[in-house]
């Protein structure tokens, strides 16, 4: 067999091991990006998360010897939920972005990366190669974008035309000369409604984002939340798909394809209230399966006390009150404390006026004077 029916044929089985689109690309350096993360590291626009040593990102000669291609694949998830409750008065829910429904996407890809990889060392035994998801140091988005999966939005996305940008990507480095595919025309023409509509306009311009502003970036960090964004995030308790959800290629792309990666509404849109005091194992056997837990239970549980501020659900009160007393994380007392304020109960005042009294730690002391003015500001107005 020749290697353009080799090629056929892994596309063929790759397809029935559930890869939604797969694409090949050279293994060249890749320098445009090389200029554009240095820049984004330049402005600060980065998020800290990305694999820091820019020569590694670009040069996959660095990740692995003699490399000729490049594999990228692309696994489609859904953006519907089947059977959500809507969160009422005295029961509030929070979200998790799309990305976090169902089983964490970083199994799924490598479970299929490792099919491919033996797929193809059946037929080639010397075949050297590199899998990698997300925490590699490879940008997915680059190779998905070289090996024409889809195209580089506005919105930084890869947007694919049949799943639009519902798309989980993944790659594998080789030293296999596939025949290399097309990168796709962009297809966001003069559409900018992502751009626009960022609640805290982190899309600089078109292909640009400043992560320490995009509510995604900010869900995932530990400490306190800057008050700038405090009533910005709503009920996002992990991750945000506003630039995905007003994207017009993302209408009617259901995407309900991998039944892996079906939500159980009851943990994509959990309650608010029981995820203040959630023990530890409970959080693990809960959440534990789903991407978006990778940062602990902290994150989610300052977002759950942010989202109940912003919903002003006056029945958590005694829950967040007990919090700002006892919970030993000063992140979780101070911004119990904020959210307090911000619900605006006269037992909260009491209690954050106590609260004053005790608390030693000078950021929670801080969140309480924030939340004890939100009082003086309501009497002043
Ligand atoms: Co994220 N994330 N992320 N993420 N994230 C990844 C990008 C990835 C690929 C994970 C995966 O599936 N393996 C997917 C993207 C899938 C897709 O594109 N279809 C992903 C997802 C799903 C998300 C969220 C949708 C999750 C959510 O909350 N719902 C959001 C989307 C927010 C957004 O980007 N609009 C999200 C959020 C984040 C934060 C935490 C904010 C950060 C920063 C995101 C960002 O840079 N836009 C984040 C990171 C760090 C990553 C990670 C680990 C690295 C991304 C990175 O290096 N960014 C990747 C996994 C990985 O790649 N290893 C996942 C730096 C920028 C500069 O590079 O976006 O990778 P890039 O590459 C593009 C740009 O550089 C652009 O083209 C490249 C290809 O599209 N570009 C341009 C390059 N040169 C130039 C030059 C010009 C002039 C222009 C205009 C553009």
């Amino acid at each position: 067999m020749n290697l353009d029916q080799f090629q056929q044929q892994l596309v063929a089985y790759a397809s029935e091991i559930g890869i939604d689109k797969i694409g090949f690309a050279s293994a060249e350096p890749f320098f445009n990006l090389k200029h554009r993360l240095i820049r984004q590291q330049q402005l600060n626009f980065q998020s800290g998360f990305e694999e820091s040593d820019v020569e590694k990102r670009t040069r996959p000669e660095l990740l692995m010897e003699e490399p000729v291609s490049i594999i990228a694949i692309a696994i489609a998830y859904p953006s519907k939920m089947g059977g959500a409750k809507q969160g009422v008065k005295g029961a509030r829910r929070g979200i998790f972005s799309r990305s976090s429904w169902g089983q964490d996407y970083h199994s799924a890809l490598r479970e299929r990366l490792a099919l491919l990889e033996s797929f193809i060392a059946a037929h080639y035994p010397d075949a050297r190669m590199k899998s990698m998801v997300d925490t590699g140091e490879l940008s997915d988005r680059a190779v998905a974008e070289r090996a024409g999966i889809g195209w580089s939005a506005k919105n930084t996305n890869i947007i694919t035309p049949e799943f639009g940008s519902y798309v989980y990507l993944g790659e594998m480095i080789t030293n296999i000369p596939f025949e290399y595919d097309e990168p796709m025309e962009d297809q966001c023409g003069d559409c900018r409604l992502c751009i626009d509509t960022c609640p805290t306009g982190a899309i600089v311009e078109g292909g640009q984002l400043n992560a320490q502003r995009c509510i995604s970036f900010l869900t995932q960090t530990k400490g306190f939340l800057p008050d700038e964004f405090r009533s910005k995030i709503g009920n996002r308790i992990y991750g945000c798909d506003t630039c995905q959800t007003v994207c017009p290629k993302n209408k009617r792309k259901a995407n309900r394809i991998h039944p892996e990666f079906d939500p159980d509404p009851e943990i994509a849109k959990p309650l608010l209230e029981p995820l203040l005091t959630i023990s530890n194992r409970e959080f693990k056997e809960k959440f534990g399966h789903v991407s978006g837990s990778w940062r602990g239970k902290k994150p989610i549980q300052r977002n759950a006390i942010l989202a109940l501020a912003h919903f002003k659900e006056q029945s958590a009160v005694p829950t967040l009150i007990e919090l700002m007393n006892t919970d030993p994380r000063p992140v979780i007392r101070g911004t119990a404390a904020w959210a307090i304020g911000r619900i605006g109960t006269d037992e909260g005042r009491q209690a954050l006026e106590h609260a004053q009294q005790q608390e030693k730690d000078e950021e929670v002391l801080a969140e309480i004077a924030k939340g004890l003015a939100f009082f003086s500001a309501e009497t002043k107005g």
